[in-house]
């Protein structure tokens, strides 16, 4: 049976995977972690795994139902994962709407067999992966603000030592 790695999720603008992957290379140690290379930038909203192709397409039409308004998302939070061994940027007070988007599609996700983190969901985008036990992170007062005004889904493809996610299809916020 086929199946695809994957995941519905953000993906940032190019020009703000720029700008931060110049303030992750002012402000993080060489040897801080690996980092998450510019265009992998994004911030995921379900995550599926393994997913049959039937499964997929019944994730995508529930997808497409959804109505809700675009959002503005301010990233103005970072923290340290010990045990994911991730860096991550964040916000200090997510949007009700993304909360809301995240909470459905984790919900439709589940009901078709794709189990959800028991973990509460904590919007994030990961910046260096393998990460250093211990890190200073940089102080607070770092902000990006960007309009959300569509989410998708992505494949997470990893083939020659390189992981790559690609938009498979995009839904509007409106
Ligand atoms: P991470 O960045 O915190 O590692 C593609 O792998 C995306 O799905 C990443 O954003 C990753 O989150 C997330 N992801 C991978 N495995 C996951 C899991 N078991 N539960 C929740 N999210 C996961």
């Amino acid at each position: 049976m086929e199946t695809q790695r994957l995941f519905f999720g953000i993906g940032l603008p190019d020009a703000l995977q720029q700008q931060l992957v110049r303030w992750r290379a002012d402000n993080f140690a060489d040897d801080a972690g690996r980092p998450v290379v510019a265009a992998n930038l994004h911030l995921t909203l379900a995550f599926l795994g393994e997913v049959k192709s039937e499964t997929a397409q019944k994730l995508q039409q529930l997808a497409a139902r959804i109505q809700q308004p675009a959002f503005d998302l301010d990233l103005d939070d970072a923290g340290h994962w010990p045990r994911p061994r991730v860096v991550w940027l964040g916000c200090q007070r997510p949007p009700r709407g993304l909360l809301q988007l995240a909470d459905l599609l984790r919900a439709q996700a589940a009901r078709h067999g794709c189990a959800q983190s028991a973990q509460p969901f904590h919007p994030h985008v990961t910046l260096l992966r393998d990460a250093a036990s211990r890190i200073a992170l940089p102080p607070r007062g770092f902000h990006w603000r960007f309009r959300v005004d569509h989410f998708s889904l992505f494949s997470s493809q990893y083939a020659r030592g390189r992981t790559r996610y690609q938009a498979l299809a995009s839904w509007p916020l409106t």
